[in-house]
């Protein structure tokens, strides 16, 4: 008997289609019941769960703290996004398009939703001046390589992530297109990383924030348990930065925020005040 997938004509929705984030994906957008959000005391109120995507705002409100700016301060609720919390008409006003991360800024004149995560690290890199160049030609690089996560990022969770990690049975045809395209894109880091501290150069910016929680988890072997299936080791200078960047104190802090699965020592469900993370973070083992 053939394996071949022959496609219908008009294709339909299967729900039984096993895979493990089968129960939540649906055709259709929008809300799927009625329920407000929590809203805690600070202006800036973020909805969220510590996968890369959200990881990337909750590092950088972690780094504005740390670099003196008191505004940033946030609540984050956690998102449970396998419970579709994503599909509650209160999500849905943040962000129609139901991913985490989605932010409120309460501190303009009108309340302002920001969503998409590489927006959000724009809106608050411009909002507070710190992660950002002010020179154009500085800047527009910091953006070339922000706007590459957001495009590339997707073949490394969605693509190599789901078929090697989350998909019911291991399909060849789609590891091998995946883990192609991951390895490409890493030697493409390695290359750029050559001789550079950071992903543009000497400064530390929202390209480096954005990119750590992807390819810095995977090479570090905190995603996918993938490391020895992809070779990091052949990758230098991606080793060297995600190291480099896993140690900044405001990437340890950020990263267990709304993280729900893990050690005790680096599981934050919800986050209001720096002292939450302190209280987690005295239990990492010495
Ligand atoms: N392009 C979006 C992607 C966000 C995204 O994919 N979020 C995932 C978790 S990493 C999510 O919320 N998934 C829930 C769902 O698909 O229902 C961004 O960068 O913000």
């Amino acid at each position: 008997m053939s394996t071949t997938y022959n496609p219908p004509k008009v294709w339909t929705w299967d729900d039984e289609n096993g895979g493990q984030w089968a129960s939540i994906n649906r055709p259709t957008s929008g809300a799927r019941f009625e329920r407000d959000l929590s809203k805690g005391e600070h202006a800036l109120q973020l909805y969220s769960l510590a996968t890369p995507n959200g990881q990337k705002v909750t590092i950088l409100l972690e780094e504005l703290l740390l670099a003196g700016v008191k505004e940033a301060d946030y609540d984050a609720y956690a998102i449970s996004i396998s419970d579709s919390d994503q599909f509650s008409s209160g999500f849905v006003a943040v962000n129609p398009n139901s991913k985490i991360p989605a932010l409120m800024d309460y501190s303009e004149d009108e309340p302002v939703r920001v969503f998409e995560s590489g927006h959000i690290l724009l809106y608050l890199a411009e909002k507070f001046g710190h992660f950002l160049p002010s020179n154009h030609a500085e800047k527009t690089e910091v953006l070339n390589w922000l706007f590459w996560l957001q495009g590339s990022a997707p073949y490394l969770g969605g693509g190599f992530g789901h078929f090697y990690a989350y998909a019911p049975e291991k399909f060849e045809y789609p590891i091998n297109r995946f883990t192609m395209e991951t390895k490409r894109q890493l030697d493409l880091l390695d290359k750029q990383l050559e001789g550079k501290t950071y992903i543009v150069g000497d400064e530390y910016t929202i390209a480096d924030i954005a990119i750590w929680p992807w390819y810095g988890n995977v090479v570090l072997g905190l995603a996918y348990n993938a490391a020895e299936f992809l070779d990091v080791e052949s990758y230098p200078n991606v080793m060297r930065w995600a190291k480099l960047i896993a140690k900044r104190p405001g990437v340890e802090r950020g990263r267990i925020v709304n993280r729900t699965w893990g050690e005790e020592w680096e599981m934050l469900a919800d986050r209001h005040s720096a002292s939450d993370i302190d209280s987690v973070l005295a239990k990492v083992p010495k």
